[in-house]
């Protein structure tokens, strides 16, 4: 099942690498979903489904497929995507209960769900799925092209959503009411705003498992972190996350530029799919390029003229949020940007001297504010590091592709798969075997034309 017909691409002196990343894969394989991490992670996460899918697809197409067709069956009939799809395992909180999603109108029914969503980048997944199809032929190309053409309504219908329900003044950014919908729960990005967070009295007391899994607490959020993450679901929970209810209630609204970088592009990605197999109509197709554009030019919308780097919008305060993170590098994830590139390799980045290896850190090793054993305060996370690769190779960069591909593949050489990595040392963080690391690495070695 995990090597069909000679179709992994992974040369030889990588095979040892290789034979672990989907050793990883199929350890945390739970039949029609991957837990995100062991013991960490033990459900579905909807952005790592999608990353995850991309290392499947050097599998197994058939596995990689059914991965996104399990995400899909927890789809809400707004379009939302949840961002977790909860297994039959336990050991992870906020589990079910406490989301209490079985009451939203809009939640399925037959599955069991979070209330909020994460970034879209599923529709790049579902190309890798069709390309490695289509390097395999025969049956995987067929299951490969059929699934475009039956879920390409669901994809669509995930992107409009986004682009209403989450975009309301057709701004061109993405609203976020969670920081846990960023992907990047505990960045600085949103520490204005979570200030503005207060938990309430009334919030019920919990007791987090996170910390048990990990080699030191402070690799992970606070406390005082996480009672804010929680106060929100609370926020959310009480209007039965109803869209319209939610933007009045909730005590966090942000404009995440990053989010809105990654709706740019799978928007485009999805309309050529839709163009090439006949997927969708002709007006499906121009909405996509349509949302593209306009996302596009939301992100270009938040550059600051003076650090060059895009930023996120509070959307109660009316503030715009002054960080050096990862994020701000929005615009060349959407489209070529030669000063954004220039500053990506120079020295307050990839360029840094003082960097283990020349990737870029979730925050600038310039900030005196960066913590490098802190979650999404500093590390290194070789998802991030893939997107950008993956962003650069779409736009003819082989150069930059490359150049972070060797620099992540001698990150993971020793094997640990780590959800995240200290910029400084090297070291692994947080959890290993985590299955989007593993992954992502699959996808890199098997790329043509390694150098
Ligand atoms: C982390 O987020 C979850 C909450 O969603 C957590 O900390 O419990 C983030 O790194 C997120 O981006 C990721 O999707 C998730 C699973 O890997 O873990």
């Amino acid at each position: 099942m995990w090597r069909e017909g000679g179709a992994v691409l992974v040369p030889v002196s990588d095979v040892g690498l290789g034979d672990r990343a989907a050793e990883v894969l199929r350890r945390n394989d739970l039949g029609s979903m991957t837990a995100a991490a062991p013991r960490l992670y033990p459900h579905m996460w909807s952005w790592d489904s999608a990353l995850i899918a991309v290392g499947l697809a050097q599998l197994s197409v058939p596995r990689a497929v059914t991965e996104l067709r399990t995400l899909l069956r927890a789809q809400w009939s707004t379009g939302m995507i949840p961002h977790i799809v909860f297994s039959e395992g336990d050991g992870y909180f906020p589990g079910p209960e406490r989301w209490g999603t079985q009451a939203a109108a809009a939640a399925p029914g037959s599955v069991r769900t979070s209330g909020i969503c994460q970034p879209p980048v599923h529709a790049v997944a579902v190309r890798r799925i069709v390309d490695a199809g289509r390097r395999a032929g025969g049956a995987a190309r067929e299951e490969a092209e059929a699934f475009v053409r039956d879920t390409f309504g669901a994809w669509l219908a995930w992107h409009r959503w986004l682009a209403t329900a989450r975009d309301p003044d057709r701004r061109g950014l993405v609203e976020i009411y969670h920081g846990w919908e960023s992907g990047m729960d505990n960045s600085p990005r949103w520490d204005r705003p979570y200030a503005a967070v207060v938990p309430g009295a009334e919030l019920p007391s919990f007791v987090r498992t996170d910390v048990d899994h990990v080699g030191d607490a402070g690799e992970r959020p606070t406390d005082a972190e996480y009672g804010r993450y929680l106060w929100l679901v609370e926020q959310l929970r009480r209007v039965d996350y109803d869209d319209d209810a939610a933007r009045d209630v909730v005590g966090f609204r942000v404009a995440d530029v990053f989010t809105s970088a990654i709706l740019a592009v799978a928007s485009d990605e999805l309309a050529v799919l839709g163009e090439e197999l006949g997927a969708g109509t002709a007006g499906d197709v121009a909405e996509l390029r349509e949302l593209a554009a306009r996302f596009r030019a939301g992100v270009l919308s938040t550059v600051s003229p003076s650090t060059g780097l895009a930023r996120d919008l509070d959307r109660r305060s009316g503030e715009w949020i002054e960080t050096e993170t990862v994020a701000g590098f929005a615009p060349l994830l959407c489209g070529p940007d030669e000063r954004q590139r220039e500053l990506f390799w120079g020295e307050r980045w990839c360029g840094h001297p003082a960097l283990a290896h020349p990737l870029p850190p979730t925050v600038s090793p310039s900030d005196p504010g960066l913590q490098p054993r802190a979650y999404w305060r500093g590390p290194v996370w070789p998802i991030v590091s893939w997107l950008f690769g993956w962003a650069f190779e779409r736009q003819g960069d082989h150069d930059g592709a490359g150049r972070l591909r060797e620099a992540s593949l001698r990150q993971l050489a020793a094997g640990d798969f780590g959800e995240y990595y200290e910029p400084f040392t090297g070291e692994p963080l947080g959890s290993l075997h985590q299955s989007w690391t593993a992954a992502v690495t699959l996808d890199w070695l098997a790329q043509p034309g390694r150098r």
